[in-house]
């Protein structure tokens, strides 16, 4: 990806007359939305900006591990924030502001907004927007850097790293390129040895015992349909959310997963494929959602969950029938 030289101009006048910010992303941030919104945090530091970010519904168990990273700002309850507080609100890796859970009511007050996302199907909801095709906001960001002129140092590096390898799902989604390794490769050298060791151990080595026995929740409820699909359904509250349905997707001879979460009084849909040319963008539209071909979401008011939860398995069974048999 590129970004023109244009974009860079119009983000350094909006910044050039910020004094303050507030940092927004996803309710359960992945390591995108994490990595993004700590590199976006260091990016505007840079750039003389005081920021603040807040996340919401963070697992911090599992996302511990970033911790050393120095002279943050972090919030973690939203009704601590008061918006007007602050010039902007740059909300990083949410395709639309209803992503963003409780406070899209912030971002709706905001006098000024900033919205960084590489998510095809974004709403472009902010007052600029800057939508890129890439692997994740990690990497747009990266030519932010690069294009301002502003040196990546270790910890930035780390937070672009974590970005990238978590949604390239560990360089092996088709968004995986040659020119992704020569950003990885540049971070590298950013970053110590043992940084690069320490954020696979902790993503992709372990996993938490609460984790892991909502992973056995998912399997042990698992549906396959037309012998490709992976369909599963869990009634438990839990922060835990990334990472959920590739226990579905990674089956063998499974070419696409369904987990459908109930979560308050609402149910979270997700999609995966493991196919180019099965989309579940598509799938995840049937249900007001969105995303990208190989992975894609969709958010569902409860009225009548039975009723619902048979709709969804029949429009899940009719979906895939073209890809199977
Ligand atoms: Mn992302």
């Amino acid at each position: 990806m590129e970004i023109k030289k244009e974009e860079i101009t119009k983000f350094k006048n909006i910044i050039s007359s910020t004094k303050s910010a507030l940092i927004l992303t996803h309710e359960y941030p992945d390591g995108d939305a994490l990595g993004s919104a700590l590199a976006a945090f260091y990016l505007l530091k840079a750039l003389g900006v005081k920021a603040k970010i807040l996340f919401q519904k963070i697992n911090k168990e599992d996302w511990a591990f970033i911790d050393f990273l120095a002279d943050l700002d972090i919030e973690y309850d939203k009704d601590l924030i008061n918006v007007t507080d602050y010039d902007l609100v740059l909300v990083v890796d949410s395709s639309n502001p209803q992503r963003l859970g409780l406070a899209e009511d912030l971002l709706a007050t905001a006098k000024l907004s900033i919205n960084i996302d590489h998510h095809v199907d974004n709403s472009r909801f902010a007052t600029w927007n800057f939508v890129e095709e890439a692997t994740s906001v990690g990497e747009i960001l990266y030519f932010f850097f690069n294009k301002l002129k502003i040196v990546i140092p270790r910890e930035v590096a780390y937070c672009l790293l974590v970005s990238i390898i978590t949604d390239t799902g560990r360089f092996r989604f088709s968004n995986t390129t040659r020119e992704i390794f020569l950003i990885v490769a540049d971070l590298f050298g950013k970053v110590k040895t043992e940084d690069y060791f320490n954020i696979n151990k902790n993503i992709y080595s372990e996993v938490s015992l609460n984790k892991s026995k909502l992973m056995g929740e998912v399997i042990n409820k698992l549906i396959i349909y037309h012998d490709n699909i992976a369909f599963s359904y869990i009634d438990v509250e839990s922060a835990f959310e990334d990472g959920l349905i590739d226990a579905l997707l990674s089956i063998k001879n499974m070419i696409a997963a369904v987990l459908v979460r109930k979560n308050g009084d609402i149910l979270k849909l997700s999609f995966r494929s493991k196919r180019l040319d099965v989309n579940v963008r598509e799938l995840a539209a049937l249900f007001g959602g969105g995303g990208h071909i190989q992975a894609a979401g969709a958010k569902v008011a409860i009225e009548d969950l039975d009723t619902q939860l048979a709709d969804i398995k029949e429009k899940v069974a009719t979906y895939f029938s073209k890809y199977c048999g």
